[in-house]
């Protein structure tokens, strides 16, 4: 039985537009692609340095900046997503690397081949194309961490991209820390943790991508991205700072992905079985050392990972999680997008998330329950561009009572334009 789990309020509002573009000939501008708001830096305001005031039993206020100031417009918003990915690249991810100076692609059979050279230093890695749809493209597609195939499946017309994430950087536990060929270009001790070395990694095959589309016929205004457990903490964070992604759909990325560090931290302090970020750091190394100093007081942290989706804000984000993984954090992830969603209200785009706690399939084996009317719908809508079934999806076959949503966001939404 699928009991409806409490829905985050939503104010009313006015019907705000949505910001579209245009993305190839074969699409009309009705279309659902969102791109984030464009952003002047000159117009934000400066991110004081230091942690601010700590957030305990609450997460942190998506609206008000760093300052104290109040986000009240959709161009505040850009600077105020610009300041989060500063902040968690500061204090959790490591820095992100601007476009290096020269990037090449080529592409040959399947596989497509990406040179990168920066400060004298050059590496190349190759990712292949799978079931690349026949007819006139462009084609949309779904790049996939992992070399084995996407573990969701993927409707015909959108093509795979297979990414070998390990390669850019490892993730074999602490003594892999600093090895892949996004260190042999930034060196081993830059401070980026695996998860940002990997969505460097997907901007450069965005980067491929947009020199090749002719070879390959693949629209590179139309990829989404997946991947599944720690993979899908890759997905999600690709997703977050790489804003060419069109679509984002981690599952069952669990603690570190789609989970937030206070709800988890609560959790174990209510006696469940759930990674925390005392654990993770210990387990691997998906985070900046930097976020070591954070791990035994998160409460100290001016984020957490509802605004680490929020970055994806009002770009498409659909996240499956698996009821039956206590270790994942199930209330955990419950609610840190039960609140993260609160920002696509703001921006009037509740169609554009998707959220979606189901059980009864093993880790990683994706259940049929998410398919037709939640992932399709969100396929179809987002990179097939057909006009598909509803895609304002927040549900748990489970109730968490124990959780109350609006007390852990005691803030005001506003209505942003
Ligand atoms: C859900 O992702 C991880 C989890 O964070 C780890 O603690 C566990 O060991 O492995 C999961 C995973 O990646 O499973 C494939």
């Amino acid at each position: 039985t699928t009991a409806q789990p409490q829905v985050p309020t939503t104010t009313a509002r006015p019907t705000t537009t949505l910001v579209t573009s245009v993305v190839s000939s074969t699409t009309s501008p009705s279309d659902p692609v969102v791109t984030n708001p464009p952003v002047n830096p000159g117009t934000c305001p400066n991110t004081p340095s230091g942690l601010g005031t700590p957030v305990a039993n609450q997460l942190n206020d998506p609206f008000t900046f760093h300052n104290g100031n109040k986000v009240t417009s959709k161009a505040d918003w850009a600077c105020r997503q610009r300041e989060i990915s500063e902040l968690l690249q500061r204090y959790e991810l490591g820095t992100l690397p601007p476009k290096p100076s020269s990037v090449t692609a080529s592409f040959s059979g399947s596989t497509l081949s990406i040179s990168v050279s920066e400060g004298g230093r050059s590496i190349s890695f190759a990712v292949s194309i799978n079931n690349r749809p026949s007819g006139a493209g462009p084609h949309p597609a779904i790049i996939n961490f992992g070399t084995f195939g996407a573990s969701l499946p993927v409707p015909a017309g959108v093509a795979t991209i297979n990414f070998n994430n390990d390669d850019i950087a490892q993730q074999q536990g602490g003594s892999s820390r600093g090895r892949g060929k996004f260190y042999d270009l930034y060196g081993s001790s830059h401070s980026a943790g695996a998860l940002t070395a990997w969505a460097w990694g997907v901007s450069r095959i965005v980067d491929a991508l947009e020199l090749t589309q002719a070879q390959t016929g693949i629209d590179p205004t139309r990829l989404g991205v997946t991947g599944c457990s720690r993979n899908g903490k890759g997905a999600i964070v690709a997703g977050a700072l790489e804003p060419r992604i069109a679509l984002t759909l981690p599952q069952e990325s669990g603690a570190g992905g789609s989970g937030c560090w206070r709800i988890a931290t609560w959790q174990k302090n209510n006696g469940q079985n759930v990674q925390d970020s005392t654990q993770i750091v210990q387990e691997n190394v998906w985070f900046s050392p930097n976020f070591n100093s954070y791990v035994n007081n998160v409460n100290q942290l001016p984020f957490d990972h509802h605004l680490l989706a929020g970055l994806i804000a009002p770009r498409a984000l659909y996240v499956m999680e698996n009821v039956d993984m206590e270790w994942l954090g199930k209330i955990s992830t419950y609610g840190c997008m039960g609140i993260a969603r609160k920002q696509w209200e703001a921006l009037g785009v509740l169609d554009n998330f998707g959220y979606s706690q189901v059980g009864g399939n093993s880790h990683c084996s994706f259940p049929s329950s998410q398919q037709g009317s939640e992932l399709n719908a969100f396929i179809d809508k987002f990179l097939l561009k057909r006009s598909g079934g509803n895609t304002s999806i927040f549900r748990s076959t489970q109730t968490h009572s124990s959780f109350n949503l609006n007390n852990w966001s005691p803030w005001a939404v506003p209505s942003l334009n």
